[in-house]
């Protein structure tokens, strides 16, 4: 059985390795150019194509169109010249969002795009090849160590009144024209081509990587690009989203996208992505661009999916688009890549809807948060059928993260959402038990996004006790009231709440953080602005950025400073406790607070004494626990690594190790 299945693996990887002929003929064709797309700080350039038929004859264009029979035929090496101070192209389109027509003051940055195809003797036509090349421009001294995505396209993919994806076009037109009085509807309402998604809205494009620490692409890919998001979508800089098909040329993009992105099993970096997005900060494009990178990078975690990211500066045809962030991108692939699932046996659901996996599917959704919501989870047979169908560990934690930061169009209301599970269970893999679990994304409408920093007094937690308030009538809000009513997931709950004010949002820890972003944006946020706006930011470019990070920073102090009162009341504590848990000795073994984060040094959080507070003793290996010593604490429970305290006031824990 095992051979003929290997015999069968391998007849498949001869069969899917075996080019035809007229594909190694089209490879072997295909024309070159003599220097590698990217940054070339000098004077100027001589660039050659080169095709190995010395018969062929080569077109090319200089504008992002494909070449055809009908281009410029190539018969000289070109000089190519800084080009930056030429006229702005693509920039200069207007109806691009509405009622802004807007177009950059300043000559953006610019290289030459050349796209060149050749005619072999026979007739026959080989594929484009693309590059980009930007003369007199020093990529460190732009854009320090972030990489640089040039993306390739017939500039009509984007900008044609009827097919360009990147405008208000004849969409629009139609729109008001069948009612006239939607000319003053609400911008983020207002349709356009823009707004058509799906794979009909899919246009071929190249894209090419410029690392953070190269001058030169070291990769290049055809791929399909659309936009991404649903509001953002009307905003002056857009998202896009990035495919790799086989009709493209390959099935996958073979490249490490995000430096660092560690597959969610651990087993080593993600270096395979079927799709990606360059994501223009979604809600908070046009204040601090880095709200959901931060909040995501500090929730980071072991039990839900949450996406990785990096700054990425983005060039169109040669032109300077300013600056994105490169996210992965939940699918059936996203699984797969993390954690060598069978993509076909991935099922993602997105807002109440199929995302990845069968139409069907939707019903294993439907039957679990029904029952999730329905059943009452005091009935201890109920909260375990609930553990078999639903992460609530994984969940637990979500729910407090998204409480901590205030999101307002994410779970609780029943806006952006994901969770995936296998369709059939296997339980060999990781994860792979059949049960959902929660993927975090677009998470910026929080943490005081359209205010000034002053508005962390917002407690979801009260929202969501109350049966009777909106919240507990929409989907997460409604689970999480449910799940409450069970006293293990409350008191699961109420750590994780502890601990995003002790742990993942402890104030040193998330200052340093938005530093660190604040830190990469700041050189790069004149040219940003003046090439997308927001106009209220023009003139003081830096300034307004700062003041905009400034917003983060206050609302999540003024966060920390109030939330343990907010779970004080909600839950009629008394006010909490500092608590100190340490051991004999950190070369021995570490600690695990609450399930979640692991600690080899001496640890000071906050906790309720009405509490179960749980700390669980990681050895090193040959080392044992030997006992735990408490003081000014009541022991609720004990197991052979963990154990369960009510901390009092002067509560400290030690793990002693042998
Ligand atoms: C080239 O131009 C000719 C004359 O305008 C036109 O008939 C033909 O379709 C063009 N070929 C291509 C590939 O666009
Ligand atoms: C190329 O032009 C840009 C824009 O004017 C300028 O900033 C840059 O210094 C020029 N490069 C050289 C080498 O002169
Ligand atoms: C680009 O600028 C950096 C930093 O200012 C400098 O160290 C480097 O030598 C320059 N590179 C080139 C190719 O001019
Ligand atoms: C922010 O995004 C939400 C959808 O997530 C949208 O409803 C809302 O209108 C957006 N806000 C603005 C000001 O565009
Ligand atoms: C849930 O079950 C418990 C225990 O049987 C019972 O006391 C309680 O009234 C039930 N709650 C609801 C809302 O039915
Ligand atoms: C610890 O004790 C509490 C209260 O007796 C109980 O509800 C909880 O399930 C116990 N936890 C563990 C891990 O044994
Ligand atoms: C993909 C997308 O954003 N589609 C939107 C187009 O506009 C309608 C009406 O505003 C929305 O319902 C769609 O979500």
């Amino acid at each position: 059985m095992k051979l003929l299945n290997s015999l069968y693996l391998l007849f498949c990887i001869a069969l899917a390795s075996t080019k035809t002929v007229e594909e190694e003929e089209q490879e072997n064709n295909l024309p070159s150019f003599s220097l590698a797309s990217g940054f070339y700080n000098e004077e100027s350039i001589e660039l050659e194509i080169k095709a190995p038929n010395p018969n062929a004859v080569i077109y090319y264009t200089l504008d992002g169109s494909i070449p055809n029979e009908n281009s410029t035929i190539y018969e000289n090496p070109f000089i190519l010249k800084n080009k930056s101070n030429e006229e702005n192209v693509l920039s200069n389109h207007l109806g691009i969002a509405p009622y802004r027509n807007f177009t950059p003051s300043v000559k953006v940055k610019k290289g030459h795009v050349i796209r060149a195809m050749a005619k072999l003797p026979d007739g026959e036509l080989t594929n484009v090849v693309s590059g980009t090349y930007y003369v007199g421009l020093n990529k460190t001294q732009l854009y320090q160590d972030n990489p640089v995505i040039n993306i390739i396209t017939d500039p009509d993919n984007l900008f044609d009144y009827e097919k360009g994806i990147y405008i208000l076009g004849k969409t629009y037109d139609d729109w008001i024209k069948a009612d006239p009085k939607r000319k003053d509807a609400q911008d983020y309402l207002v349709q356009g081509n823009y707004n058509e998604s799906g794979r009909k809205s899919e246009r071929p494009a190249t894209i090419e990587y410029i690392p953070g620490n190269d001058n030169t692409a070291v990769f290049s890919q055809d791929v399909g690009i659309r936009l991404k998001g649903k509001a953002t979508r009307t905003y002056y800089q857009k998202s896009f989203h990035i495919t790799s098909r086989e009709e493209y040329g390959k099935k996958n993009m073979k490249f490490e996208f995000i430096p660092g992105n560690m597959r969610a099993d651990g087993k080593g970096p993600v270096n395979k992505y079927k799709t990606f997005n360059l994501r223009n900060g979604g809600n908070d494009s046009e204040f601090g661009k880095i709200r959901d990178m931060l909040l995501q990078d500090l929730i980071k975690n072991d039990y839900f999916e949450t996406q990785q990211s990096d700054f990425a500066i983005v060039f169109i045809d040669g032109e300077y688009w300013g600056v994105y962030n490169v996210y992965e991108d939940y699918s059936d692939h996203y699984i797969k890549n993390n954690y060598d699932i069978d993509d076909k046996n991935v099922v993602v659901i997105k807002s109440n809807k199929v995302e990845s996996g069968e139409d069907e599917d939707i019903e294993l959704y439907r039957n679990t948060v029904n029952y999730l919501r329905n059943t009452n989870m005091t009935i201890p047979e109920n909260y375990e059928e609930a553990k078999r169908q639903f992460d609530v560990e994984g969940y637990v934690w979500y729910a407090a993260f998204y409480a901590y930061i205030d999101v307002q169009d994410g779970w609780y209301v029943g806006g952006n959402y994901a969770m995936w599970r296998v369709r059939d269970p296997d339980n060999s893999v990781p994860k792979a038990d059949g049960k959902w679990r929660m993927m975090t994304f677009d998470t910026e409408f929080s943490t005081g996004l359209y205010g000034d920093g002053t508005d962390y007094k917002t407690d979801i937690i009260k929202q969501v006790l109350n049966k009777k308030s909106s919240m507990a009538r929409q989907l997460g809000g409604g689970i999480t009231y449910s799940l409450l009513q069970n006293e293990e997931f409350k008191n699961m709950f109420i750590n994780a709440l502890c601990d995003m004010k002790n742990i993942h949002f402890e104030s040193e820890r998330v200052q340093k953080a938005i530093d660190e972003k604040e830190n990469i944006l700041l050189p790069l946020v004149k040219d940003h602005i003046q090439r997308n706006g927001p106009d209220w930011a023009l003139e003081y470019p830096e300034g307004c950025f700062k003041d905009q990070i400034k917003i983060i920073r206050n609302w999540l102090k003024g966060r920390d400073s109030v939330f343990m009162k907010f779970i004080q009341d909600d839950f009629g504590f008394q006010p909490p406790n500092k608590v100190i848990i340490t051991a004999n000795d950190f070369n021995m073994g570490s600690f695990i607070v609450n399930n979640m984060n692991e600690f080899h040094q001496e640890y000071t959080g906050e906790y309720f004494k009405e509490n179960i507070l749980y700390i669980t003793a990681k050895p090193n290996q040959g080392r044992k626990i030997k006992a735990w010593k408490l003081k000014n604490c009541n022991l609720a429970n004990r197991t052979k690594l963990s154990i369960g305290i009510y901390p009092k006031k002067g509560c400290t824990i030690t793990a002693v190790f042998n």
